[in-house]
């Protein structure tokens, strides 16, 4: 039963040109219809509070072909008090540390060198290079977590990174010789300024490292629920190109990640620095054009694709619902709440949905308002049924319930088709 959230008019927050070139020719392919912002967890005090519900819908521009919101909400909204903390994945520790270790290896980084990290969340990368000496500043406009990563000892400035911020930076702390940002740079309206911000902040043979779910990868298998308010831009590597060589920017290499349903990894130098592009970078523009990336026809069967999806998942939960059979949800992920507002999935479906994380234990999921407990609960109740929400960490997840397993609980992973385990 869809939660009657208070619709805001669909002409607010238009995208009218494209992010990167400009152009007006957006074309829309997918909505997921209206939805309220997908990290807006409830706390049971405020379940009868008027929600808000923006439109979620996804376009194309057809000229650099930059995949992205056809809305967008402003930060504000949904960045001042931020419920995502990468730390409590042994996944995404592990992988960056990784991303760590390279960059320091790679790019021969030394103790006198600034790691700058925008969008550092709770400063779990940065403490991979503090750990070596290096010294490091997080940049992070939440307020919770920025806090959270001074006290972990991580020196954070709450703040959102702009061009102005950039130089303010960079006459108290100097300029960086590697500037990260990890599944930020999607988040971000105004790449230009930022990019800017970034350009002036590099030392003139610094390094930006940016991480982002990667189009092709969303495309392929059918990662729709990925698609959120948060996530205004999904990058391939061809519209990145364009806005990087606007900023006198270029791409020097390029790395696939399995994280986050696939990522790319995007190593960026200024164009004067004497750095080779890999030969990598080419082969990648090569096979976005044989994926037929610049080609509206892919997005238009995505959107087809989609459709089946959520069709297959409602018809198996509605059978196993009316067997009698119990089932919750695992992992309140933003990209979950996407999916169950997008399927109309509430509590006559799932009972309830188990989660790691202390903040969100103990509210609902904004829109379909579905209890959120400890993961301990999963093994006492023994539901027949767990619908994988955060299906990015299935592997994770089925790995550190194997008594739930052996007790004959079964996972329900929904994309990139529907899968019983
Ligand atoms: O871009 C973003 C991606 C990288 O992460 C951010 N905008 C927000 C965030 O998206 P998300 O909310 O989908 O995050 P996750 O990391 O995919 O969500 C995982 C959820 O699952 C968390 O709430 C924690 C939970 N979890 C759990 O309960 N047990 C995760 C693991 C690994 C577990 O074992």
């Amino acid at each position: 039963m869809k939660s009657t959230g208070t619709r805001v008019p669909s002409t607010r927050y238009r995208l009218k040109n494209c992010r990167i070139c400009g152009s007006a020719r957006i074309k829309q392919f997918l909505s997921l219809h209206y939805m309220p912002i997908p990290n807006g967890f409830v706390p049971k005090k405020d379940i009868k509070k008027k929600e808000f519900h923006f439109p979620l819908k996804v376009c194309v521009c057809t000229d650099c072909w930059l995949v992205q919101l056809t809305h967008v909400i402003p930060a504000e909204i949904m960045f001042r008090n931020y419920l995502y903390i990468p730390s409590t994945s042994t996944t995404v520790v592990a992988h960056f540390r990784e991303m760590a270790d390279h960059i320091i290896k790679n790019f021969n980084v030394k103790r006198k060198d600034l790691v700058i990290d925008i969008g550092s969340n709770d400063g779990t990368l940065l403490s991979n290079f503090q750990k070596k000496n290096i010294p490091v500043l997080g940049v992070d406009p939440a307020e919770n977590i920025a806090r959270q990563a001074n006290k972990n000892g991580i020196r954070t400035l709450c703040t959102f990174f702009t061009e102005e911020k950039a130089q303010k930076i960079a006459q108290e702390y100097g300029k960086a010789k590697i500037i990260t940002a990890t599944n930020v740079i999607a988040h971000i309206q105004d790449l230009h300024d930022v990019m800017k911000g970034i350009a002036l902040l590099l030392q003139d043979n610094g390094i930006f490292v940016m991480e982002a779910p990667y189009l092709a990868d969303l495309v392929e298998r059918n990662e729709f629920d990925t698609i959120y308010h948060e996530h205004l831009s999904y990058f391939s590597v061809h519209p990145l190109e364009v806005l990087f060589h606007q900023h006198g920017l270029k791409i020097i290499d390029i790395q696939k990640q399995s994280i986050h349903g696939g990522s790319l990894r995007v190593f960026v130098a200024k164009q004067s620095a004497d750095y080779t592009v890999h030969p990598r970078v080419e082969k990648f523009l090569i096979e976005e054009k044989a994926k037929n990336l610049q080609n509206i026809k892919t997005y238009d069967d995505f959107a087809l694709r989609v459709k089946k999806v959520k069709r297959d998942l409602l018809q198996f939960l509605r059978k196993i619902r009316k067997e009698g059979k119990t089932i919750i949800g695992y992992g309140a992920a933003a990209k979950g709440n996407v999916l169950l507002n997008y399927c109309d999935i509430s509590t006559d479906l799932l009972d309830y949905i188990v989660d790691s994380i202390p903040y969100k234990q103990g509210k609902y999921t904004p829109g379909t308002h579905i209890p959120i407990y400890p993961e301990s609960k999963i093994v006492k109740a023994m539901p027949d049924y767990t619908l994988i929400l955060a299906w990015n960490f299935a592997d994770e997840i089925i790995r550190k319930n194997q008594e739930y397993v052996q007790k004959g609980g079964r996972f329900i992973i929904p994309v990139p088709y529907l899968k019983i385990v």
